[in-house]
């Protein structure tokens, strides 16, 4: 016998979209996950979503050859720029596999070594920011991190520089696809009659996108008419020719992949570093052991490649922060076949969605105990981490629709954060923040602001 899957009560219609925090999606999941357990269903909208909470379902559900990713809700509406890209690809569409098979070796922890003094340069435009503003300018970090996320991707995938350092606010692209994306997200939430008498928004989302477009293809030609030998991602998708089917990817599809890592690649790593000052600063022991780590690995010289690898509290801090904050909370999957989840408790159909809800499984007291909800990279140290139980930590997804970012993210934060604490004595500038969410695709710290002071500007 299995048993029902609880769903909190449906209002005829709409069903429980009123059980939604429309601004903060994630605190809503996570009230419902303390009232209903290990899973939950929701109806929004007319269609079935199940919840997951728990490691051990959400160790079910990671399994290739029983369930594959679905694309819906918000990422049905990110389709409508860059479709068929690496992200938002049906399994089923051919150019995800290309793509796929062309990438991944471009993506690879190798050839991502190639980007290390590109990322250092947009890098070393943040730290220049913050020593010219001075000990008692009142940082946004989510602003200026985002900068340093989005200029990153942006040079090192294609060379472009967007300078969104030296523009008062974000560059006009950036702010397209910060538009683009908050939109993405409210649409999903939205009835479709309410969405179709929108006119004026719907006319800014179809302009964004239009104007995103334009600046990729634009970008693309003009790599064609003036080759560089450098090899960033652009060249790779020009040139390189799948092995599997010989077949080169389209402009078009260049264009979809283009624009789907200045989306997969600077929210996701934005967001990770802003949370990782906010755990350091309420953290004051971390950030010191940190700052001492830093200091004895580096001795004031600017990070080489392979010190990055000789700071294992560093590591430990990036993968508590994801694991409090994961930047990237939900995905979705859905069985291939009729199946059940712990062995025949929950019946589940095949193509219907299911949400991993990682916020919760990051918690699941099972796996980390008393104190899940306590910031302590020291569980997190090498030894320590390989031997949690499989998928109990998945801030980068799952199996062949997992991130294809991964190095690339871990050496940009790397990079960037072991700077930070270089160079800077970190300060609230309200002592008593406590952490908020705002959410669009992704999570950020909410109205956090930060003072930092250069630490050989003595007391
Ligand atoms: Mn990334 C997929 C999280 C950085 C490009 N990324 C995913 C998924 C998660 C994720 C979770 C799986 C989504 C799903 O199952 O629907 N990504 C992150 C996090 C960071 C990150 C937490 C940083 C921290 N990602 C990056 C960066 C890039 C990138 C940087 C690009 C430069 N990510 C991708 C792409 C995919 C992806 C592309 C889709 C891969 C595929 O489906 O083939």
């Amino acid at each position: 016998m299995t048993t029902p899957i609880p769903q909190p009560p449906a209002i005829p219609f709409v069903g429980n979209i009123t059980s939604i925090d429309r601004e903060v999606p994630i605190n809503g999941f996570t009230l419902l996950a303390k009232q209903y357990g290990e899973i939950y269903q929701l109806n929004m909208m007319g269609r079935t979503v199940i919840f997951l909470n728990s490691r051990d379902l959400v160790n079910e559900v990671s399994n290739d050859l029983k369930f594959k990713k679905v694309v819906g809700g918000p990422l049905n509406e990110v389709r409508k720029l860059v479709g068929d890209g690496l992200f938002t690809a049906h399994l089923e569409e051919k150019n995800w596999a290309i793509a796929h098979r062309l990438l991944m070796p471009a993506f690879s922890t190798l050839a991502i070594r190639d980007m290390l003094e590109d990322m250092r340069d947009i890098c070393n435009q943040l730290l220049l920011k913050w020593e010219r503003f001075g000990p008692d300018h009142t940082i946004d970090p989510s602003d200026d991190l985002t900068r340093v996320a989005l200029d990153t991707i942006a040079l090192c995938s294609m060379s472009y520089r967007l300078n969104s350092f030296y523009t008062e606010n974000q560059a006009q692209f950036a702010e397209s696809m910060v538009d683009f994306l908050k939109e993405c997200f409210h649409r999903s939430n939205r009835p479709y009659i309410v969405q179709a008498l929108m006119t004026g928004s719907n006319a800014k989302f179809e302009g964004d996108i239009k104007f995103m477009e334009e600046i990729a293809h634009k970008i693309v030609q003009h790599r064609k008419e003036h080759p560089i030998e450098k090899k960033d991602l652009l060249n790779t998708m020009l040139f390189a020719k799948d092995q599997k089917t010989g077949e080169g990817l389209s402009d078009d599809a260049i264009v979809k992949n283009l624009l789907t890592f200045l989306i997969a690649g600077h929210e996701t790593s934005s967001g990770m570093m802003s949370f990782m000052t906010y755990y350091l600063l309420k953290n004051p022991s971390t950030m010191r052991k940190l700052q001492a780590e830093v200091d004895e690995v580096l001795g004031g010289e600017p990070a080489q490649y392979q010190d990055l690898s000789k700071m294992p509290y560093l590591i430990a801090v990036m993968r508590e922060t994801l694991r409090l904050s994961p930047t990237a909370p939900m995905r979705a999957v859905t069985p291939l076949e009729d199946t059940t989840l712990l062995n025949g408790k929950y019946a589940v159909k095949a193509g219907q969605p299911i949400s991993v809800n990682s916020w919760m499984l990051h918690r699941d007291p099972a796996v980390w105990g008393d104190d899940a909800n306590d910031f302590r990279p020291e569980r997190m140290l090498d030894g320590k981490f390989e031997t949690l139980p499989p998928n109990s930590w998945q801030p980068f997804g799952f199996g062949m629709r997992g991130c294809i970012g991964r190095p690339f993210a871990w050496q940009e934060v790397s990079l960037v954060m072991a700077s930070i604490v270089q160079k800077f004595d970190l300060e609230f500038v309200d002592p008593s923040y406590n952490l908020e969410l705002k959410q669009a695709l992704t999570v950020k710290p909410k109205d956090l602001y930060i003072r930092a002071r250069l630490r050989t500007a003595g007391p």
